[in-house]
């Protein structure tokens, strides 16, 4: 296995195929920062470190790679394993831009494996994983809205207005879909008035269902109390909400408290170790697993869509391109 990119997430990744995923032999860490890969590496025991991503990926003595490389290199480097014939698990977006996700999908299609897999690990997440058990069992009747959530403490500081919607609410679009088994056919997005931090740092989304369902969605990454995910179903018949793990409540001077995680890594550790093993499996078993290029692509289309909704304070309407029969469920 290769880890391409050796910053939060890839450093994460490593861990976790390092300490809970079996059957992983960790070979090398690839990062343009290679004191910084070496230091990934030594954590968690990788035989190598490289700074030549494609190089790694063409390496024969390499499997499979996950790719957590700056989002602008993920379609690049996921067309080089597909062109390798190599699985890969690509830390979402699948790319930024849709025309790059679509090229994905003609390779993949083309080398007539399904070798993709997106990290949109909330998928994996128990309590999201509940919550659809639920809807899929009828208790809440038809699903007729999705209220949904997604605080982070505050906005880093390179953080556009925009990426809101491109590197926090795909969680959601993905999730979405995921869960009300529905693709999207537009997308409004609102700014609330007189935001003094990072400029659409904020933002509240409504989007409708092909079925005619509501999506909405509330991304605050200046939030500032705690990472807060949030996500409530409401179906004809009642309602289903997650819950978040909580593992001890604090009694004292007269208070009883719990906490939040300080980012997403905690909230979702779960997630991405379910994910992580679920990806492993599926390369031996040959069963696709979790989010395919497919689910990158509609997540990076809506992303857009919300962008073009941002700047022109219409509704955008969305539409994707016919589904691959390769993709079919
Ligand atoms: C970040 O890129 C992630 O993927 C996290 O899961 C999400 O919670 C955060 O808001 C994003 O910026």
């Amino acid at each position: 296995m290769a880890v391409i990119g050796a910053g939060i997430m890839g450093a994460d990744h490593a861990r976790l195929l390092a300490s809970e995923v079996p059957g992983v032999k960790l070979e090398v860490i690839c990062d343009a920062d290679e004191t910084r890969a070496r230091a990934v590496a030594d954590l968690h025991g990788a035989n190598h470190v490289s700074t030549d991503p494609l190089s790694v990926i063409a390496d024969k003595a390499i499997d499979a790679v996950l790719i957590a490389a700056p989002d602008r290199f993920h379609a690049e480097l996921t067309l080089a394993a597909i062109a390798a014939g190599k699985p890969v698990l690509c830390e979402k977006p699948l790319s930024p831009e849709k025309k790059e996700c679509l090229a994905i999908l003609a390779a993949e299609e083309k080398a007539g494996k399904r070798l993709v897999q997106v990290g949109f690990m909330r998928r994996f997440d128990p309590s999201y994983v509940e919550v659809k058990s639920i809807l899929n069992a009828g208790t809440l009747g038809r699903a007729m809205m999705f209220h949904c959530i997604h605080r982070n403490v505050s906005a880093p500081s390179n953080f556009e207005g925009h990426m809101a919607i491109s590197s926090s609410a795909p969680h959601e679009f993905d999730i979405a879909r995921w869960m009300l088994d529905a693709d999207f056919t537009s997308v409004t997005v609102y700014r609330p008035g007189g935001v003094k931090a990072v400029p659409g740092a904020a933002l509240f989304m409504v989007l409708e269902t092909a079925a005619g369902q509501l999506v909405n969605i509330e991304v605050n990454n200046n939030a500032a109390y705690g990472y807060d995910v949030r996500g409530e179903v409401v179906g004809e018949k009642g309602t289903a909400s997650l819950r978040s793990p909580i593992n001890a409540e604090t009694n004292a001077a007269l208070q009883n408290l719990t906490s939040y995680a300080a980012d997403w890594r905690p909230r979702f550790e779960e997630a991405y170790r379910r994910q992580n093993i679920a990806w492993v499996q599926s390369i031996s078993s040959g069963k696709p697993a979790g989010a395919n290029a497919w689910d990158g692509y509609w997540a990076t289309l809506t992303a857009e869509a919300g962008i073009q909704a941002l700047s022109s304070k219409q509704t955008v309407a969305i539409s994707a391109v016919p589904k691959p029969k390769f993709y079919a469920a």
